[in-house]
């Protein structure tokens, strides 16, 4: 027994572990330590539950993408060592004990971990800030390979025993004919050597598992049973729409009663509510927030215009993307079927904005009757952010230029970040090993202190440390891919490694055309200098039909490349299956180049090339979202920039002269390349149906530009895999990238956030 600060007799974690397993840690399975271990870090975080004060932040997000739990929670209440030691001592390994965890499937992309991220850092900096979000059973899909070509399955990862609370906390919620209950559901949210705060996630008692069959497919008009059920399902017909609208406004409903009760249970009179609660809409799809707060503040008796001025001080949005087709439209139609109680509002709503603004383009409802999500968030929310400086100023000058011209003081940006406790200290014990001894602890704090690793660039013992770490790590992650998918590569290539969802602007088809391009010169007898393994890792969305072709090709590319004597060598393809946050944290330690080849303009910010710069890989990208602020922060020795520039892009679109018959036509290489998707070598391993389809976007559209950029993403890659050679200059740029890494702190952008936008 040990003594706590008041003197009274308390267990050691030893002791604790023992008397929950009611046996020798030894003599216990993996299984009933990590239960055992879930017990313990629940009862420390609960202890740290943040004490209300008067303002908080709700940040309602229809995704969580918040990984594995067991470790990070550990790491941040401060006892991830102790157990570690304690396991080692009775011959058990922690590593093996987090394989036991089903990880979260609430998110899909870098919205989702990103809304992760800033939960880690909102609880670390000690501010009131819950999550709100949806219970998903069956998560997003889990994918599966078949025939090189993706298959989606449900991902369950919901056990009896989680992180996950059943509260007794219900709010009623009405559809057009429908009344149901949310019942929150909570997750604790630890901060690092702070407080903890929660994550709510709401969800329907009736929803049953049980409907969906053959996949992911399930009937999708039984509301009662789907509505939790999947996130993102399936919206190319009516239904798939609809049960979106249902989702969307299940959570905000519930989230927006439970704000409101918050509120008043701390004395807040509603006209007070901007003093009490900031609402942070992650992207468009909590939008309905906004409505819906009007129509509940008017229900307990107060006049339009006051709900609206209200309402529209609380709530803040961040928009995450210009792609067009993600910034989400409704039909009226639609609203009528599903939640007509809106309808109303979002009239008035549209009424006042045509009453002040002449402009078409700024309206909410437009001539077709459709809804803009966006505009309403932009006109009655108080703040509007980019996420990456690029990424605001082109929504600025040039997507919501007639927003901004209205609302100048509205627009702001806020870089994104990544916490470092999971993608440093968690995903890469011995790089930060290296960093303590190097620098001291100070830097898990205040990450600028990473700069001190600067002083170290030349010292060669330093240099030699970090390649044989990154060493390490590259054979880990083989012996993961052996076991997992039984693929066998060799640590000695070049980790060359684009990772991220599938989706034509990112451009894993020009990655996939430079490998076919190098396979086409292996077989001609160019042998190159050094041999690089091309490792994928995405998921498609189900109803994508070209970004499921590209995942085809890449598949046969591996089957074709890895097996042919004459390349495998120099060359080998990996697609990493069901790609998700813990294989994230295995690839990303193991990386050397990071792929971030999004046509310029498009990506908003990403937060993958991030991780990969803190955890020593170099950027091989174009000038777009936050690569043009690692630019900025390593300079042109640290990183390899190729391709259009944004304001090149923007132009070729506005005037509609980009042609990619014409690259395709007149660059030879690209031509070979571009016709090999359909050669007899891909044919005997792919479909045709695929292939055939995928080679005529390519030709005919090529929407984000591939052809354009791929003598330059050539020449760029070919002038990184040379600099490779020289190990030492190599390590140089790697601690240099490590050292600016400190600005990408997600607490660094919480900070923000806080000082611009929740003001807690
Ligand atoms: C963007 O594509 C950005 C994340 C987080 C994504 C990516 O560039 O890093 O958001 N947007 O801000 C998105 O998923 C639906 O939009």
């Amino acid at each position: 027994m040990e003594r706590n600060e008041k003197g009274e007799e308390t267990m050691n974690m030893q002791e604790k572990l023992d008397q929950i397993l009611g046996k020798e840690i030894s003599q216990a399975s993996n299984e009933e330590i990590y239960d055992a271990l879930l017990t313990i870090v629940q009862e420390m975080a609960s202890k740290k539950e943040r004490t209300d004060s008067k303002k908080k932040l709700y940040y309602i997000s229809a995704e969580f993408l918040i990984g594995k739990l067991l470790s990070n929670n550990m790491i941040n209440l401060g006892i991830y060592k102790e157990v570690k030691e304690i396991l080692e001592k009775h011959g058990k390994n922690l590593s093996e004990i987090e394989e036991i965890e089903p990880e979260p499937s609430l998110g899909n992309g870098g919205l989702g971990r990103l809304a992760a991220c800033f939960l880690d850092s909102i609880a670390t900096l000690g501010l009131a800030g819950d999550g709100v979000g949806l219970n998903y059973h069956l998560g997003l899909f889990r994918q599966e390979f078949k025939n090189n070509l993706q298959k989606e399955t449900p991902n369950p990862w919901i056990e009896k025993k989680s992180w996950l609370k059943k509260t007794d906390i219900v709010y009623p919620v009405s559809f057009r004919g429908l009344d149901v209950k949310a019942r929150m559901y909570d997750i604790e949210v630890t901060g690092y050597n702070n407080l903890t705060n929660k994550l709510h996630l709401f969800d329907l008692d009736s929803v049953d598992e049980t409907i969906v069959e053959d996949g992911i497919d399930f009937d999708k008009k039984e509301i009662e049973k789907n509505l939790t059920l999947f996130l993102y399902p399936d919206d190319s017909d009516e239904n798939g729409r609809l049960l979106r609208i249902y989702q969307q406004y299940f959570m905000v409903s519930a989230g927006a009663q439970m704000i409101l009760d918050e509120c008043v249970a701390k004395g807040c009179k509603l006209y007070d509510l901007p003093e009490y609660a900031v609402i942070q809409i992650n992207d468009t799809h909590p939008t309905m927030v906004i409505p819906e707060l009007i129509r509940l503040l008017m229900l307990r008796g107060m006049d339009m215009d006051d709900a609206v001025k209200v309402v529209s001080e609380t709530c803040a949005y961040t928009n995450h993307t210009i792609l067009a087709e993600a910034l989400e439209k409704w039909p009226v139609a639609y609203l009528k079927k599903v939640v007509p109680q809106l309808v109303p509002i979002i009239e008035v709503l549209d009424d006042k904005v045509r009453r002040k603004y002449e402009d078409e383009s700024v309206s909410i409802i437009d001539r077709n009757d459709t809804v803009h999500m966006a505009h309403i968030d932009l006109h009655y929310g108080f703040s509007v952010n980019g996420v990456a400086s690029l990424h605001t100023e082109i929504l600025k000058e040039t997507e919501l230029n007639n927003f901004y011209k209205i609302y100048p003081e509205k627009f702001n940006n806020k870089t994104n970040g990544i916490t470092f406790r999971r993608w440093l200290l968690h995903c890469n014990p011995a790089l930060t090993e290296l960093i303590d001894s190097l620098i001291g602890e100070g830097y898990k704090k205040d990450a600028a202190e990473l700069e001190k690793l600067l002083k170290y660039q030349d010292d060669e013992k330093v240099l030699e440390r970090l390649v044989k770490i990154k060493k390490e790590n590259k054979k880990a992650l083989c012996r993961y891919l052996k076991e997992t998918q039984d693929i066998e590569i060799s640590p000695d290539t070049i980790f060359d490694i684009q990772i991220k969802r599938l989706h034509e602007y990112k451009r894993q088809q020009l990655n996939a055309l430079y490998i076919i391009d190098k396979y086409l010169e292996i077989k001609a007898g160019k042998i190159p200098a050094a041999p690089v393994t091309a490792i994928f890792g995405a998921k498609a969305a189900p109803a994508y039909v070209i970004a499921k072709d590209i995942i085809h090709l890449i598949l046969c590319l591996q089957e074709i490349i890895n097996h042919d004597p004459d390349v495998s060598p120099y060359l080998k393809v990996v697609m990493v299956e069901n790609y998700n946050v813990t294989k994230a944290e295995k690839l990303i330690p193991a990386c050397d180049i990071s792929e971030q080849i999004s046509l310029a303009s498009k990506e908003a910010s990403g937060t993958g090339n991030m991780k990969f710069m803190l955890n020593g890989a170099v950027t091989l990208g174009t000038e777009d979202g936050a690569n043009v602020e690692i630019h900025e922060l390593v300079g042109d020795d640290n990183i390899f920039v190729f391709g259009a520039s944004s304001d090149e892009v923007i132009e070729h679109y506005a005037k509609a002269d980009y042609v990619s018959k014409e690259f395709y036509e007149k660059n030879p290489a690209i031509k070979a390349a571009v016709d090999f998707i359909t050669s007899k070598e891909v044919l005997a391993v792919g479909q045709k149906e695929n292939l055939e389809r995928l080679q005529h976007e390519i030709i005919s559209k090529d929407w984000f530009m591939t052809l354009l950029d791929f003598d330059a993403y050539k020449e760029k890659k070919e002038e990184a895999l040379e600099a490779y050679a020289d190990q030492k200059a190599w390590a140089k740029k790697a601690l240099i990238n490590i050292a600016k890494a400190g600005y990408f702190s997600s607490d660094r952008t919480i900070e923000e956030y806080n000082q611009d936008i929740w003001k807690l």
